[in-house]
């Protein structure tokens, strides 16, 4: 370490984005911190081998003191910047006193190289350096993040850019890597403890219902309709890379100039609402992938998902990087400006949400019906498909069994009862891809949906499905069980995929929250509506009483997670084992 840096500054420069392995190792993140990272990608050296080593280090979050996580010293992890073509070869050196991982998220790769501990390799144990090597064969944003116990919410993560071998389809001057993070002071397991005991141990929000027989409704659900994020302000300060509001990371332009942004969610559990008041934004790509450009207000995401968006200020001001928390108990914040120190105001936070009927998977002309017959959480009445038509009548069953289009109509949810790791059933589940999302339906602005989301390019294979299979999103937030079909990953491991098969994947969100699915080493094709230009997603989010379909081209073979992005729906067991197997000869 140059020795202008004690350690004291070291560690607290580190909390910017800033180290760029390889590039420059050395190069404090103050100084990073303020420079954008176009570069001329001819110009640029790529770096043969990159060396991380996992340790826990002091660090300081805003004024306060903590330990975290980090890899080489720095939350978030340092930059890694690779080209599309070459082959990764990343040492990773763990001086942790348990065992720890990395998952490259989003990337397409070989299985053994894909970090998931009892998955894809056995974990990288103390004091060992495991080597990934891979080649890589795509190119945007990224992120990667440990794969073990529950060391990403200590700051177990970092960015990952793919210059492309074929530059993007759009332009801009300058480049900054925004990314969104929630740290606790608490130890991550406390924090587990603490919602297991109680669930809404972090929901300060609570309202006081006034209809009582909507309350009765409600508890019946084992929910609350202030149950928008399990984790919130309470405990959470947020974060844009690594720096808290206050400290307001700074991004520096000149009027005119086409500046990308390169959205990361690395957070454990936080959904973010983001807006730079002032400014249209530009979204160029979702998930790494270029996509045909919208121009919004505003947009969310989801845990693990990704945005790129240009934006192009005019003036010699400065503009807020508002990252408001879906909940609305918080916001990570930076600033875009001509010149650091620069200030812009700071929105309030604006109304907390509550849950709807449609959350519950209930249309409003529906909320006349006996709550006691039909809201009862064990449903056991449920799986008779002829009850539910006899009570809804208007609803149209045939609509699920076509297969070939996206369509959004409610459709009866006649599917199972899971017991009791499933409390509430939503009577209908429909699609909800052309909603906003919670808090955001009314704004008043253009906020992007997933249906705006249309690849630049027709996909690459546009078979039709051979087969199609569904998967219950299931959870009962009272007891903070969160699984698939009801059972978690200890009661059931793998889901079987076919070697060679296009497949239809169908998730139906039985619960009222929103989930962030993540599937590794395959990419996701939304059925949005966008015909051959569904977009290609590593993550989705699966809002309340949803139903949505992707398509995946099953290209590889081996053992791949299959799991909820919010780490303690993941960590409880909201998880399963994609195997692919050789498809089952045929009888005959
Ligand atoms: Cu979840």
């Amino acid at each position: 370490m140059p020795n202008f840096l004690h350690r004291r500054n070291f560690l607290r420069f580190t909390t910017g984005l800033g180290l760029v392995v390889g590039l420059d190792y050395f190069s404090p993140a103050y100084a990073k911190q303020i420079k954008s990272i176009k570069a001329d990608q001819t110009q640029l050296k790529y770096p043969e081998i990159i060396d991380l080593i996992i340790q826990e280090t002091g660090v300081k979050i805003g004024e306060q003191n903590a330990t975290g996580i980090t890899v080489n010293n720095s939350i978030p992890a340092p930059l890694i910047r690779l080209k599309e073509g070459q082959i990764a070869k990343i040492n990773v050196t763990n001086k942790l006193d348990e065992d720890t991982s990395i998952h490259w998220h989003g990337i397409i790769l070989p299985v053994k190289m894909d970090g998931v501990p009892g998955v894809s390799f056995a974990g990288i144990k103390p004091g060992q350096t495991f080597t990934y090597e891979f080649p890589i064969i795509q190119s945007g944003t990224y992120w990667y993040h440990g794969h073990s116990g529950l060391q990403e919410q200590r700051g177990h993560f970092g960015p990952i850019i793919i210059d492309p071998i074929e530059s993007d389809p759009f332009q801009y001057d300058k480049d900054y890597v925004v990314m969104l993070s929630d740290w606790t002071f608490e130890d991550p397991y406390d924090v587990l403890k603490n919602l297991k005991k109680m669930s809404s141990y972090y929901n300060n929000q609570k309202r006081t219902v006034e209809n009582l027989s909507e309350d009765s409704m409600w508890r019946q659900m084992r929910m609350d309709p202030t149950d928008i994020a399990d984790i919130t302000g309470a405990t959470y300060t947020y974060l844009i890379n690594g720096l808290v509001p206050e400290t307001n990371w700074t991004a520096i332009f000149k009027p005119g100039e086409k500046v990308r942004l390169r959205f990361i969610n690395g957070s454990a559990m936080t959904f973010f609402d983001v807006r730079i008041p002032g400014l249209k934004m530009t979204v160029v790509q979702a998930d790494g992938q270029n996509i045909q450009p919208v121009i919004v207000d505003e947009f969310r995401m989801g845990t693990a998902e990704t945005y790129d968006i240009i934006v192009e200020p005019k003036n010699e001001q400065a503009y807020t990087i508002f990252a408001e928390t879906m909940d609305r108990s918080g916001y990570a914040r930076g600033t875009l400006a001509i010149s650091q120190g620069m200030t812009a105001p700071i929105p309030k936070l604006r109304e907390r949400p509550v849950r709807s009927m449609k959350d519950m998977g209930m249309n409003h002309d529906m909320s006349g019906m006996n709550n006691n017959l039909h809201m009862n959480h064990d449903m056991s009445g449920m799986n008779s498909n002829s009850t539910m038509n006899h009570d809804m009548s208007g609803m149209n069953s045939n609509s699920t069994m076509n297969h070939d289009m996206f369509n959004d109509e409610a459709v009866p949810n006649i599917s199972n009862d899971f017991g009791v790791r499933n409390a509430g059933v939503p009577m209908m589940v429909q699609s909800r891809l052309n909603e906003p999302g919670i808090g955001l339906e009314n704004t008043g602005t253009r906020v992007l949906v997933y249906s705006d989301l249309r690849n630049i390019a027709p996909g690459y294979d546009q078979r039709k499905p051979d087969r199609e299979i569904e998967l219950h999103l299931t959870g009962n937030m009272e007891r903070y069980m969160w699984s698939f079909n009801g059972k978690k990953y200890s009661e059931e491991k793998e889901i079987a995929f076919y070697k060679g098969e296009r497949l239809r994947l169908t998730f139906i969100n039985q619960t009222m929250m929103e989930h962030p699915i993540h599937l590794h080493g395959m990419w996701m094709e939304l059925d949005n509506g966008a015909g051959q230009y569904k977009p290609r997603k590593h993550t989705i989010i699966v809002k309340p009483a949803e139903k949505l379909s992707v398509e995946i081209n099953v290209d590889v073979s081996g053992k791949w997670p299959l799991h909820c992005h919010l780490l303690y729906h993941m960590k409880v067991g909201m998880f399963r084992t994609v195997a692919i197997m050789d498809h089952p000869v045929e009888a005959g």
